[in-house]
């Protein structure tokens, strides 16, 4: 195991327990998501503890909001704060770890949660960089249901319009959303069509949980002039926990006690 596949698999211990201690989450988004997260944070970004204020800083939005869970844990392990408060309090009454991203927690640029804002945010923290002449990149995450939103065309739309190659989108591509698949709810049929018809370098990354692919694939959109970059990662939801995987149920379910320690054991195994 690599060290960043090493650090996605910790990470994944971290949410479980989260998961376990708050009873709430969104466990299976989570796990589809955080092997993007972990290469973006630990490989990729130009991103740390030290820079939070620094102008040049890459910035990050999650705007699949309702997956803070893993945000949290990644920016713990990452430095910005110890993780075990994010572990031990998220959803309580009184932590700073709520349940969708907010700017009270060390490291979050945008409150998140209501679907279809982060890309039209991004758009505008992307121009701002281009017309400061500032060198920062803007990565938004978005959730392949929260694709239904009419609002990310206007994001696509006008990144590809002012050609903001400082942009990068991903798509975290897992077929499912809250109560079945992304196709029955709202098919967005190619996404990949959408994207390269509104002038967008598309990079599809097959297996969107291997943490190699999504290095390559944010190397090459790093290194593309002219156009704004998406990637494509096609990904499993619940990935990691058998039980869990491709499963739309465990959008946010709540593990019992005997399911919390087969996740436990599992991740131990994979870990080993
Ligand atoms: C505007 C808005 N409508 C509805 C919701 C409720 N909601 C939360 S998660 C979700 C499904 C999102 O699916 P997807 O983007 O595929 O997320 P993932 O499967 O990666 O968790 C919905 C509809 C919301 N958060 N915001």
């Amino acid at each position: 195991m690599d060290d960043l596949t090493r650090k996605s698999y910790e990470l994944r211990r971290d949410i479980i327990e989260m998961m376990h201690n708050s009873r709430a989450g969104h466990v299976g988004g989570d796990l589809s998501v955080i092997d993007i997260l972990t290469v973006l944070y630990f490989k990729t970004m130009n991103a740390s503890p030290e820079k939070k204020d620094d102008p040049n800083r890459d910035r990050f939005l999650l705007s699949k909001g309702h997956c803070a869970d893993a945000l949290y844990c990644v920016l713990g392990e990452r430095g910005y704060y110890d993780v075990e408060e994010a572990v031990k309090t998220f959803s309580q009454f009184g932590s700073r770890f709520i349940g969708h991203p907010n700017t009270e927690a060390p490291g979050i640029e945008m409150n998140s949660g209501s679907l279809g804002h982060g890309l039209s945010v991004g758009v505008g923290m992307a121009l701002a960089a281009k017309l400061d002449k500032r060198a920062y990149r803007t990565y938004v995450v978005l959730g392949d249901g929260e694709m239904a939103e009419g609002s990310n065309y206007e994001g696509m739309m006008a990144a590809g319009h002012y050609k903001l190659d400082n942009l990068c989108a991903t798509v975290d591509l897992n077929r499912l959303q809250i109560s079945g698949t992304t196709e029955e709810v709202m098919d967005s049929a190619s996404l990949a069509d959408k994207f390269r018809d509104f002038g967008w370098n598309v990079i599809e990354v097959k297996d969107g949980n291997d943490c190699k692919e999504l290095t390559q694939a944010y190397e090459k959109a790093a290194a593309y002039k002219g156009k704004p970059s998406v990637v494509i990662a096609h990904t499993v939801k619940g990935k990691g926990i058998s039980f869990m995987e491709d499963q739309a149920s465990w959008h946010h379910g709540v593990m019992t006690e005997e399911q919390y320690q087969q996740a436990v054991q599992e991740l131990e195994v994979a870990l080993r």
